[in-house]
């Protein structure tokens, strides 16, 4: 009995539903926590993840299971097939640090609760909101296309299999068009989002494929 607490634009939560696409495992129940009505932070989520983010996986009424690349790799341990880390270590370090670049780097700067303490806290208004969100996308972005740049890349981040680091490129591209981010600079990035957004397991996990989600996003 797999519980996938759950909202539409969570980028985090995407990452998650790709692993579980690409794993085969369809969630008995998806539960929705409004991130853009603060449900992330009412009681009976914070219960759930005292960090009052998405995403949490519940097992079997077991407690849940946080932060998606750790989610990620225990489902990639309990299910391992297909493989979404390589199997020598210095791959699944490059996979690793491709996949923190995004999650641990830059997505963290972005989310609801850092954009609502610069809007109420620190009074920065919507223009400088949105350009220090597109400012941390880029930086993520310019990294990402150097380290794609070298022969470890195939048709994917890591050769020609897709790994975590897809996944987490898929969230950052996708972060990246809610932006309004320009990825012409970032072509390798580019080619690789495009490359993913062909398979069914990335496509069907999309934000904009969810319940609830609007037909786009402009920030
Ligand atoms: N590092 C966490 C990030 C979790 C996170 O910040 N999730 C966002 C949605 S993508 C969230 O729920 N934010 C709530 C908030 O910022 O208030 C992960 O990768 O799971």
């Amino acid at each position: 009995m797999i519980k996938l607490f759950s909202f539409w634009r969570s980028l985090a939560t995407y990452r998650v539903r790709i692993a579980l696409n690409l794993k085969g495992i369809a969630p008995d129940e998806v539960i929705d926590v409004n991130l853009m009505k603060g449900a992330q932070r009412e009681a009976a989520y914070r219960a759930v993840n005292p960090m009052m983010a998405l995403p949490a996986l519940v097992e079997d009424g077991r407690p849940a299971l946080f932060e998606s690349l750790a989610i990620i790799e225990y489902l990639d341990e309990t299910n391992p097939d297909p493989p979404l880390l390589p199997k020598d270590p210095r791959g699944r370090a490059r996979v690793r640090g491709l996949a923190q670049i995004v999650a641990c780097d830059s997505h963290p700067l972005i989310v609801p609760r850092v954009r609502e303490y610069l809007e109420h806290e620190l009074k920065v208004d919507e223009g400088a909101r949105t350009a220090w969100c597109r400012h941390w996308h880029r930086q993520a972005l310019a990294a990402l296309e150097v380290h794609l740049g070298g022969a470890e890349t195939g048709r994917f981040c890591h050769g020609d299999a897709v790994t975590m680091a897809d996944i987490c490129l898929a969230s950052q591209a996708a972060g990246a068009a809610f932006f309004g981010v320009d990825m012409a600079p970032y072509p390798a990035v580019a080619r690789i989002a495009q490359t993913c957004a062909q398979i069914g397991a990335f496509a069907r996990a999309h934000p904009l494929k969810q319940p609830g989600a609007p037909a786009a996003v402009t920030h």
